[in-house]
């Protein structure tokens, strides 16, 4: 039993879209430089996240350190002016609530639709097509059990904090941003998502390295590298 949210069909506006960007307190140079990224979207394009924007969500306490100042504002303020941030969750922020992102001026979701100019896309984070990194599927779907999630959000912030520390020395990305065995990609899984919803391309971050793979007709998916500082966005035009 997982429980996801609802996929999002985007508006026919301009995307910028960056990946895995892994933030973390203890590199404060990173937070401002991507604070600096946030201010220069304009307000009329859609800024999409394809989830691990924090290199561990446990809660509400993760973004109150002063080194994620920079951060909050440049969210609330994108907010404030009406531009629209979304944050697709990935492995790193699947227990991030809807609710925590609103409170720092983002949507959240799982999956997003876009139409774009060389046809439908579909964003999403991309763990949900590793199927072969078998003892990670396990934890996701530990993660994704509703159960799980309310009972580690009963727990106090520093409980959480150390489950966040545990969890991530376990997992095999503890280094932020490292490459991601490719080998754990499933093509089929990408293409069955495609034919479903009726998109062209799939485009997808998690594995930190970028890759082009061709899929049945004229089918195709896109894994976006990991964000580092100063990296330009993908970028999209409407139909
Ligand atoms: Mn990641």
């Amino acid at each position: 039993m997982t429980r996801a949210l609802p996929d999002l069909v985007l508006p026919a506006s301009q995307l910028v879209v960056w990946t895995d960007l892994h933030l973390r307190p203890e590199v404060p140079e990173e937070i401002l430089a991507f604070a600096s990224q946030i201010d220069a979207v304009d307000s009329e394009t859609v800024l999409l996240l394809l989830g691990d924007l924090f290199d561990a969500w446990t809660g509400p306490e993760t973004v109150r350190a002063e080194e994620f100042a920079s951060l909050r504002t440049a969210l609330a303020g994108r907010a404030a002016t009406g531009g629209r941030t979304i944050l697709l969750r990935g492995n790193r922020d699947v227990l991030m609530q809807p609710s925590q992102g609103r409170a720092l001026g983002f949507e959240l979701a799982d999956r997003v639709l876009w139409n774009g100019s060389e046809g439908p896309v579909l964003f999403s984070h991309g763990d949900e097509y590793c199927l072969r990194d078998h003892p990670y599927q396990r934890l996701r779907r530990t993660l994704r059990r509703p159960s799980v999630r309310g009972l580690l959000r009963l727990l106090p912030a520093r409980a959480r904090a150390w489950a966040g520390r545990r969890l991530r020395s376990r997992s095999q990305e503890a280094v932020s941003r490292k490459p991601l065995d490719v080998l754990a990609l499933d093509l089929s899984a990408a293409q069955r998502a495609l034919a479903q919803l009726g998109a062209e391309r799939a485009v997808i971050g998690h594995l930190h390295v970028a890759a082009e793979h061709a899929l049945e007709g004229s089918r195709s998916l896109q894994v976006l590298p990991a964000w580092e500082p100063a990296q330009s966005p993908w970028t999209g035009h409407p139909a």
